[in-house]
């Protein structure tokens, strides 16, 4: 099938999430074409079955905010003609599914019925979307899509809570790809982090207030405490820079790498034996389960999604949003027994191999499938 792919290009979990599927289609014989403003991170290589088309949007002095969603459908309209396209997938609601939307009905005066499939990632609802000033237009897209799907079911609930719902939404898991996740690198370069008795607590994100980078930050220090320990983190954003002086004010500096932005994700977490992730929303999780994939345990919140990944008692353990009190006591019991760090390390390789992509692309291909057939009808009828 040719499927155009729109998501945000950045570090982003959707972004990540919507390269890796439009790669994976694309290994399954696809002819796969992501329309976004830059070439996505995680897409390193543009082959036969893999395109990228630029939205380019023309600087205008009148325009006071440049006006991308035009750029968007119109660019869609254009690549779905010149290339047959026959099915449009978008990533995060806002402002794609609306573009989607008029991308779809300029087409269907040209009598070319195109089905949109649009994929909820989280903060696309839960904090931005359901904003008074974007939850009609929201509300809108999500209703005018062929197929609407959530990452979890916790972000379907607060779908239906927070907006009016004709249709249904069906839940496709985030995934990862085992066979790019190899149990153990020969060198995982451990020794530039860290002394042979200190273990590596990992965190990676946006740096966003949702993560609670302070949390994370204080339940290191308690846990260095009583155990020889370094943190690292990964990401770079808003809550970065406090994040620092935080540590320098804890006297702890020197037991945190700050690392920024890094497409070596999978060598970070090879030499890494405990994840952090304490945010107060996450639909999903996904850096939580690409720590797992590589046999890391989790720490995290109970927020959102989070438990239909990280296990209680299995794969890691789950506190209460702000609980670092409760989360440095379980980091220090996985962290302080090897035994238990090997099974906790064991169970969550395990349970992340239920999110491979072999289980969640057959997902998709048959929401493709049916939409695709049904592709005369209008959404919802
Ligand atoms: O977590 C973020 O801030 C990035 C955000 C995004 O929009 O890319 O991530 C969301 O989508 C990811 C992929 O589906 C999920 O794994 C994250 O849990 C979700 N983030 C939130 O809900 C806060």
């Amino acid at each position: 099938m040719k499927i155009a792919i729109v998501c945000y290009p950045t570090f982003g979990g959707s972004g990540v999430v919507a390269t890796e599927l439009g790669i994976a289609l694309a290994n399954r014989g696809h002819e796969v074409h992501f329309v976004t403003y830059k070439q996505p991170v995680r897409l390193e290589l543009l082959g036969n079955n893999i395109h990228f088309h630029e939205v380019h949007v023309p600087e205008y002095p009148l325009f006071h905010y440049q006006p991308y969603e035009l750029a968007l459908s119109s660019k869609l309209v254009d690549t779905i003609k010149l290339f047959g396209i026959e099915l449009l997938h978008v990533h995060y609601a806002i402002p794609h599914a609306y573009a989607g939307y008029m991308a779809k009905k300029m087409l269907e005066e040209e009598d070319i019925h195109i089905p949109m499939i649009t994929t909820l990632h989280g903060t696309d609802i839960t904090l931005v979307g359901k904003h008074p000033f974007y939850k009609p237009a929201v509300t809108f897209s999500i209703n005018q899509s062929d197929v609407v799907t959530s990452v979890s079911e916790n972000l379907k609930q607060r779908t239906l809570e927070f907006f009016n719902i004709k249709g249904d939404i069906e839940v496709v898991p985030n995934f990862i790809d085992k066979k790019k996740y190899r149990s153990s690198f020969t060198d995982c370069q451990r020794s530039l982090m860290a002394e042979d008795d200190e273990k590596i607590i990992t965190h990676i994100s946006n740096f966003r207030k949702v993560k609670r980078i302070p949390d994370i930050i204080n339940v290191f220090y308690k846990v260095q405490r009583q155990l020889p320990a370094k943190l690292v983190m990964v990401g770079e954003g808003p809550e970065k820079e406090k994040a620092e002086v935080l540590c320098e004010s804890l006297g702890i500096a020197d037991r945190v790498i700050f690392l920024g932005n890094s497409n070596e994700i999978d060598r970070i977490l090879c030499f890494s034996d405990l994840f952090l992730l304490p945010s107060e929303s996450e639909s999903f999780g996904l850096a939580a389960l690409e720590a797992m994939i590589n046999e890391v345990p989790v720490i995290s919140s109970n927020a959102g999604g989070i438990p239909e990944v990280n296990r209680h008692g299995v794969t890691g353990y789950l506190s209460e949003i702000g609980d670092v009190e409760d989360m440095a006591k379980n980091a220090l019991e996985i962290l302080g027994d090897e035994k238990v760090l090997a099974t906790f390390k064991a169970n969550a390789r395990e349970v992340a191999l239920e999110f491979d992509i072999l289980n969640v692309l057959p997902l998709y291909e048959a929401i493709y499938q049916k939409a695709y057939n049904g592709r005369f009808k209008s959404a919802y009828s």
